[in-house]
């Protein structure tokens, strides 16, 4: 169960951030509801939401989930392969340190927390253009002293690996077919997301509903067929900088 959340506002220059869409020019007002509903629905399921101010410096940094990995033990700072990112890691430095110990992925590694899902004691860590091998041992170290086991997962693509594989509770994990695939989900109820719905596969478990990105009806009756308890958000600006559900918050 997480008690808490840190979200960061979106800065107004939010759409000079990275992004390999070509869904269209962002809309700051829109983004800005749309943020807004994220951090009402997190509320009304509980947590506590943190919001941290706007960055205009990083206009990236309301994707907090890439910044920084929390367990009820530890905050584990990282340090994201995009340059322009980099200097996102000491702005959440301060506010995380009211509420973990912290530690941190050091260079040569490279670290986006939006490669890293956890199931239960078990981290994933996908290898991507921004985390890399280094980034995945070091936080295996980190982690392993607490009990948890980390495993690398190379992808095949998408930005980060929960661009395309997240866990749902239940020993399910929604993915997309290239992802679906691989040995290391044995064991794991897989719920397969269409091709041209491969962005719902950002789909965030909180308190055991799912919040899931609005527009992609064929994932939700997959969902709703499996019994999951859904929560539709659209989040359609944070989609054009290749951001999505999961990316806008730290959960703990
Ligand atoms: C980036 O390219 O870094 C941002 N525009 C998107 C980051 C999305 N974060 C995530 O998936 N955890």
């Amino acid at each position: 169960m997480f008690t808490q959340a840190i979200t960061r506002s979106p800065a107004a220059n939010f759409a000079q951030g990275l992004t390999t869409s070509a869904l269209g020019q962002p809309d700051f007002d829109l983004m800005c509801q749309q943020h807004q509903a994220y951090i009402t629905t997190l509320q009304s399921l509980g947590l506590k939401v943190q919001a941290l101010p706007a960055l205009p410096d990083y206009p990236d940094a309301y994707f907090v989930e890439d910044v920084a990995i929390v367990t009820p033990e530890i905050g584990v700072l990282t340090l994201p392969g995009a340059a322009a990112r980099k200097g996102e890691v000491a702005h959440i430095e301060s506010a995380l340190a009211a509420y973990r110990p912290l530690a941190r992925i050091e260079a040569p590694g490279t670290l986006d927390g939006g490669d890293v899902m956890q199931v239960a004691r078990d981290f994933y860590v996908g290898l991507s253009e921004r985390t890399n091998e280094a980034g995945a041992a070091q936080l295996g170290r980190i982690l392993a002293e607490f009990g948890y086991t980390v495993t690398a997962v190379p992808l095949a693509d998408g930005l980060h690996l929960k661009s395309s594989v997240n866990y749902l509770g239940q020993n399910t994990l929604l993915l997309t077919s290239t992802f679906a695939e691989m040995a290391v989900w044995d064991g794991y109820d897989l719920i397969v997301v269409d091709e041209d719905e491969s962005y719902a596969a950002n789909t965030l478990w909180v308190h055991g509903r799912l919040l899931t990105p609005a527009g992609f009806p064929r994932t939700q009756a997959k969902l709703l067929a499996a019994g999951f308890d859904l929560i539709e958000l659209d989040v359609s600006e944070a989609h054009k900088m290749d951001g999505g559900l999961s990316c806008m918050s730290l959960r703990f």
